[in-house]
């Protein structure tokens, strides 16, 4: 029997509901937020903080997790050769610490936003002296965070859309050898850490996806650990994967007994919105939340930052944005609460249920003893 209330709170739109609480209530881990620091959202021309945003992203119930969008990034930490600088990465850092912020560190190796010493013409790379190079970065910057990070995105982005390995310096003058050095120095360095590859358009069965596959067992076959699989999950509102594909994608992945989580997971459409596109968008993203709850192996969503200014779509697509969860009056989109459904209405699994009761029950315990 529902009572008047329960009726009333199955009508009413979620509007004081609340992402990450009731992540943790649907068996996930967090629903994380990435967010940058003020000096690059000002580098970018933006305005460096909204007391509003600072809000949002420092409640817990909202979000129980964060990543620095680029201050850990290569160009920044090692900016040129043996020379180090935390500064950026550290202000997300001391935001996690503070409010009690689970932290997903990215990237370690990746092509992109790479220090221009390493991606340079004229470095003349041999395989011995490029494998000093990451392994000399890898171990600083995790030596660094140690203890900071709930996960490392420890290789990025090494696939093509064809499955093969991108072009990159690193493929170049290591071949596939430089994701198994990369793994096994993060492994070496902080041993109790999540080691995730991490990468976009590996949501749905495709060549890609299946590259994927073959990376990780590449590792394991050598006896090198990793633990997950980030999917990037950058969508465009108007052609999303489908649940079914997402959830037989991390599902296949599982199989390999790693986890899986979203690690950037953003919608976008063309600008102006209209109510169509934000429909598509809510659907894109009720369906990617509401694989990765139903999916065994799939333990937490993060979103590419919450706050469409921030959001690094239109830069990138020209007539594309709003692309996140919140416009920029600071209202939330429909996919607010499209989220909040897939997480409210999901199947969870028997293993989640008995992880999520082994939380509450550890919980409980730590109450008593306060
Ligand atoms: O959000 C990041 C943006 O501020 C940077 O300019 C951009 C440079 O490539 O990187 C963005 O983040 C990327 C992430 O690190 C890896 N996956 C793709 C993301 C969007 O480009």
């Amino acid at each position: 029997m529902h009572g008047p209330l329960t009726v009333l709170a199955a009508l009413l739109p979620f509007t004081s509901a609340q992402l990450n609480t009731y992540a943790k209530k649907a068996g996930l881990k967090y629903f994380g937020a990435a967010t940058d620091s003020p000096g690059q959202r000002e580098r970018a021309g933006l305005e460096a903080s909204y007391n509003q945003y600072d809000a949002i992203l420092r409640d817990g119930n909202e979000f129980g997790s964060t990543t620095p969008t680029n201050g850990q990034k290569w160009l920044f930490t090692e900016p040129e050769q043996g020379v180090f600088n935390f500064t950026e990465g550290d202000i997300v850092t001391s935001i996690a610490q503070e409010h009690g912020l689970i932290q997903r560190c990215h990237a370690l190796v990746w092509h992109s936003q790479l220090a221009p010493w390493v991606d340079n013409a004229t470095a003349d790379w041999t395989p011995e002296t490029l494998s000093a190079v990451i392994v000399e970065h890898v171990a600083n910057v995790m030596e660094h965070y140690r203890g900071k990070c709930y996960a490392w995105d420890v290789v990025n982005e090494a696939l093509d859309e064809d499955g093969s390995y991108r072009d990159s310096v690193f493929y170049r003058v290591l071949g596939e050898d430089f994701i198994k050095l990369a793994f096994r120095t993060a492994a070496k360095v902080e041993p109790g850490v999540k080691l995730y590859y991490n990468d976009y358009n590996i949501e749905k069965p495709s060549p890609k996806s299946e590259g994927v596959v073959r990376i990780v067992r590449m590792l394991q076959e050598d006896g090198i650990k990793i633990d997950g699989v980030g999917l990037q999950g950058h969508f465009v509102a108007s052609r999303p994967p489908t649940l079914d594909e997402q959830i037989a994608t991390i599902n296949a992945y599982g199989a390999l007994g790693v986890e899986v989580a979203y690690t950037e997971l953003d919608v976008r459409q063309t600008t102006p919105v209209n109510e169509t596109s934000l429909e598509w968008q809510a659907n894109a993203y009720r369906d990617a939340v509401g694989a990765c709850v139903q999916a065994e192996a799939c333990i937490g969503v993060t979103i590419w930052d919450f706050y469409d200014p921030f959001s690094w779509v239109p830069y990138t697509f020209p007539g594309e944005g709003a692309a996140l969860l919140w416009f920029e009056d600071f209202s939330k989109h429909p996919a607010y609460d499209a989220v909040i459904e897939a997480m409210r209405n999901a199947t969870v699994s028997p293993c989640k249920r008995r992880q999520q009761r082994r939380r509450a029950q550890m919980a409980a315990r730590s109450a008593e003893l306060q």
